[in-house]
């Protein structure tokens, strides 16, 4: 029986070497000390000893089963420090690799539009200004000189929130706003949002302006000239023909309508101009005296000017692109382009 269990010692050192996995060691420690187990066999053996054999078979096999233990024990820790070693190994990351780079957004061509035009003005000592969205009959209407009977604010142009709240249909009630908060002299420019009741391939119900004014003592319509036609000439560049159309506005007399030799052909005609040779890119004017009323500026010792022009139209003729609902869609090929 010694013999037995020196030899199921012996056979369980060579088991735990052949095993390397914690499921595969479990395997072996049922194999030898489970409740069917080869130690259990032996043990049953027991009965048929002597008195004086009993007790020292019995610590031998107390001390082979503490030795197996032992040995089992120590495979586990084994194991497990392989296992460990093995996922570190599949698991290692080479931190001197290059990151996947995120893909990067663009600017919007208007976005980049109305910076251009903001830096041009700034350039000629024009301040930024902003205003509601949202805004109350009296500043997008009513101050400029826009009488209740006007074509402009027909319900098909305007979007009504109430009796006497629109969504401003163009910049200039940020104007009237500076006005009224400020005294002259002031140089200021309007980018933003606007809305109209209007959409077709053409139109875009939502679309976007730069207006701005100058209002100082002596100011004149030569001033007029020379502040626009700097900005053409910096925008579209200095060989651009420009030429001034007079027109008419509510809120300013005399009102003149700015055209610039078509980018397209050069001039010679083609379809964008409609064989003109002149594209339409701003409208313009002195202040009329009844807009200064409204803002109490006082019209006999004040003058200025003031002009507006759609950001889509001329982001159109800059970059060449042909169809407006294109600016509107938010589609990356188009977008990443600029
Ligand atoms: C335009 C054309 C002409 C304009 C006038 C004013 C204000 F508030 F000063 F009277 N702001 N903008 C104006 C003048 C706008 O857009 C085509």
């Amino acid at each position: 029986m010694k013999d037995k269990l020196q030899e199921m010692l012996a056979a369980a050192r060579v088991a735990v070497t052949e095993v390397d996995s914690e499921k595969g060691l479990q395997d072996v420690r049922v194999r030898f000390l489970g409740k069917k187990g080869e130690l259990t066999a032996i043990m049953k053996g027991m009965g048929g000893l002597s008195a004086e054999e009993r007790p020292v078979v019995g610590a031998m096999a107390n001390k082979v089963k503490e030795e197996l233990e032992q040995l089992f024990e120590q495979s586990n820790g084994q194991i497990r420090e392989k296992v460990i070693a093995l996922r570190l190994q599949e698991e290692k990351i080479d931190i001197t690799l290059p990151g996947r780079s995120s893909f990067s957004g663009t600017k919007h061509p208007i976005t980049l539009v109305t910076e251009e035009v903001v830096e041009i003005f700034s350039a000629l000592g024009f301040g930024v200004e902003e205003g509601p969205e949202i805004e109350k009959d009296f500043y997008n209407f009513e101050a400029l000189n826009i009488p209740k009977d006007h074509p402009a604010r027909d319900m098909q142009d305007t979007f009504y929130i109430s009796d006497d709240v629109v969504l401003r249909t163009h910049t200039s009630p940020v104007q009237i706003r500076t006005m009224v908060k400020q005294p002259p002299p002031v140089r200021v420019i309007a980018p933003g949002t606007v809305y109209r009741r209007d959409s077709d391939i053409t139109h875009s119900p939502m679309f976007h302006q730069v207006e701005g004014f100058l209002v100082d003592r002596n100011i004149t319509f030569g001033d007029l000239k020379g502040i626009l036609t700097t900005f053409i000439s910096r925008f579209f560049g200095e060989k651009v023909g420009v030429r001034f159309r007079p027109s008419f506005f509510p809120f300013t007399e005399p009102s003149a309508e700015v055209d610039i030799q078509c980018v397209i052909c050069g001039g010679k005609g083609c379809r964008v101009c409609k064989n003109s040779g002149w594209l339409e890119i701003l409208g313009s004017g002195m202040i009329d005296p009844e807009v200064f009323k409204s803002v109490n500026y006082d019209p006999e010792e004040y003058s200025g000017f003031a002009f507006g022009m759609g950001l889509e139209r001329i982001a159109m003729l800059k970059y060449g692109v042909n169809d407006l609902r294109l600016f509107f869609e938010n589609d990356v090929r188009f977008l990443q382009q600029f």
